[in-house]
């Protein structure tokens, strides 16, 4: 509705809304969240699921939201939508996330079978566009690609040395460099082991805190959020528990963590409203503490 109203009167037209607990977003059906702090604005990367589908994913675009204190939220226009990708014949708009580098915006997205295409945007509200016409990373770069989505989820990690990383993966974890042009991988792609107390499902987050890197990730399936811990971020990561068990009528979930004025964030889906089922999820949002030891206090199951 943004996307007609903005085309009709031709200017950038947003929708504001408070939330009152979770799911935050309430007017429509949103996943895979990826979050990336700005100043005092937290900028909301979205999946979205098209409402009332109750056998498969339908996803057409992202969506995108922000807020300075989570409570008043502005939902913008779709800056990304699937037939960007000319390629990606799955016309399918899987989890994605966008960073900052170099004064543009990187969005990741993952088009299931089709792989992971990058798209850039000189401005965060978009439009974004198709960086390369051709996907960055396809099943081909995965060691197990056996199965046909094995080739999505991406999350970048941008370390303290500017070298960005990109994880990725489904039943297995992915790591490889990107280039400083972050259109571009470097050097090999390395697998991430993770033991099989608390397998990987997909969804891969990495965070730093303290001088550890967090990877955080869906494990098992109905999807729980696990978190593993490395000195390096190629690992070996060191499987530590769950955080945080879905709730509210979702097989998947999907973390985001990010630190907030000061707060640590946890960010995820779960299939919370009453129209929710696997395909119909929502973006939940809860405060996260460490303990002394830097083990992540668990955070208890979200519903309505
Ligand atoms: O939203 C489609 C897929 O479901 C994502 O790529 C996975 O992480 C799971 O949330």
């Amino acid at each position: 509705e943004l996307q007609r109203l903005q085309e009709k009167w031709g200017y950038v037209v947003t929708y504001q809304f408070e939330s009152h607990g979770n799911p935050i977003i309430r007017h429509m059906h949103t996943a895979d969240p990826a979050a990336l702090v700005k100043g005092d604005t937290l900028w909301l990367f979205a999946g979205h699921d098209l409402n009332g589908n109750q056998n498969g994913y339908v996803m057409k675009d992202w969506q995108l939201f922000s807020t300075t204190d989570m409570k008043h939220w502005t939902q913008h226009p779709s800056p990304l939508k699937i037939d960007e990708f000319k390629w990606a014949e799955s016309k399918q708009a899987y989890a994605g996330h966008a960073v900052e580098r170099n004064g543009k915006y990187y969005w990741y997205v993952s088009t299931n079978w089709c792989g992971i295409g990058v798209a850039v945007s000189d401005k965060i509200t978009g439009p974004y566009k198709d960086a390369l016409g051709k996907p960055l990373l396809t099943n081909k770069d995965c060691f197990d690609s056996r199965h046909s989505w094995a080739c999505i989820d991406p999350a970048v990690f941008i370390d303290d040395d500017g070298q960005a990383y990109l994880t990725w993966g489904n039943r297995e974890c992915y790591i490889v460099k990107l280039k400083d042009n972050m259109i571009e991988t470097e050097g090999e792609v390395k697998r991430i082991h993770i033991d099989e107390s608390h397998p990987f499902t997909e969804a891969p987050w990495i965070h730093k805190y303290n001088g550890k890197y967090y990877l955080t990730y869906a494990s098992e399936w109905p999807e729980k959020i696990a978190y593993a811990v490395a000195d390096h971020i190629e690992g070996p990561y060191e499987t530590k528990g769950i955080i945080s068990e879905i709730a509210g009528n979702s097989n998947t979930t999907h973390p985001a963590i990010v630190n907030f004025k000061g707060q640590w964030i946890f960010i995820s889906h779960n299939g919370g409203l009453p129209t929710g089922t696997s395909y119909s999820r929502s973006i939940v949002a809860e405060p996260m503490e460490y303990n002394a030891d830097g083990s992540i206090k668990p955070i208890p199951p979200t519903a309505e």
